[in-house]
């Protein structure tokens, strides 16, 4: 069955919209979102699915960035960051999110190398968080080697990124194995050893945050899969499972998600399939939900909407 095939339009200038249902972005296929609170708006950066309908694979050549200051009217920004800008790497924009320091934007993406196989870390920077975006280090910040805990040339995806209260970064990234690392102030080279965080059926999709003195440890299960999450007082652990956050993510195989606070309220930001025909999850769509906490600080199930 081909894919729905949505009306495609390339913005040369920021383009407003309307978005009050699931899926928020209707006009493009977008997964993998992180989105990022700075100052009184959201910033969605999402990955952009072009695979043509008869191709059942990940088709991905750009990230996406789009911006809200009330979640309902969301503005895209022309495509900030290309796999072009990375010159040593070769396709894919995989999963990434963007954190803000000292002024400076720094965007953190999954990206096949070019040389080395397998797929690696980047990471651009800017003065803005809709860009431009420049490759930071002109290299990757984290190359495939098979040493690691999962040796297979696709663990090092789908990095996130925190920095924590006393002003130390860190990178957790992985597929299969779930990796963290301390990074310089710099935020362009790690710091000390790569280590791995052992999670109950951990697939990949980690998503780092910090509320009320806790460590949340999101990320995909299984597959198709399901987000679960784990709790923490120390970002070195030790990791409690909590259990499910989302069910399957409807007609699509992989689900990713962001969590975020914004002017009071706890978003769940995710992908499904929901714009795509039957074919697996290689047309992805992003929406968002409410989250709600428990007094424990625990995660409520997540209520999937379509508006
Ligand atoms: O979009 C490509 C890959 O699919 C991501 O890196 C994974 O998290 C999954 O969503």
């Amino acid at each position: 069955v081909p894919a729905a095939t949505p009306v495609t339009e390339f913005f040369l200038t920021d383009t407003t919209f309307h978005s009050s249902s699931n899926p928020v972005i209707k006009h493009k296929f977008t997964a993998d979102p992180a989105a990022m609170v700075y100052k009184d708006k959201v910033y969605l950066y999402t990955g952009h699915d072009v695979a043509p309908p008869n191709k059942p694979n990940y088709e991905m050549h750009e990230w996406l960035c789009f911006s809200s200051p009330d979640m309902v009217n969301w503005t895209e920004h022309p495509s900030p960051l290309n796999v072009k800008t990375f010159a040593w790497a070769k396709d894919d924009a995989w999963a990434s999110q963007v954190i803000e320091r000292d002024g400076k934007f720094y965007w953190y993406v999954a990206i096949e190398h070019g040389t080395v196989r397998g797929k690696a870390i980047g990471v651009a920077v800017s003065d803005s968080p809709t860009g431009p975006f420049k490759d930071a280090r002109s290299s990757a910040l984290v190359t495939n080697d098979m040493t690691k805990a999962a040796s297979i040339p696709w663990d090092d995806i789908d990095p996130t990124v925190m920095i924590d209260d006393d002003g130390q970064a860190y990178l957790i990234w992985g597929n299969t194995a779930c990796y963290y690392a301390k990074l310089k102030k710099n935020m362009i080279e790690l710091e000390g050893p790569i280590k791995t965080i052992k999670l109950p059926e951990y697939t990949e999709a980690p998503w780092i945050h910090k509320r009320n003195g806790w460590y949340y440890l999101s990320y995909a299960t299984g597959f198709p899969e399901k987000i679960a999450y784990a709790m923490s007082k120390s970002i070195n652990g030790p990791w409690v499972y909590k259990g499910i956050i989302n069910e399957l993510a409807g007609n699509s195989n992989t689900n990713h998600q962001a969590i975020i606070d914004f002017k009071g309220k706890s978003y769940f930001v995710y992908h499904n399939g929901a714009l795509a025909a039957n074919e697996g999850g290689y047309h992805r769509s992003v929406c968002i939900d409410y989250l709600y906490y428990n007094p424990d600080g625990t995660i409520k199930r997540v209520i999937m909407t379509s508006e």
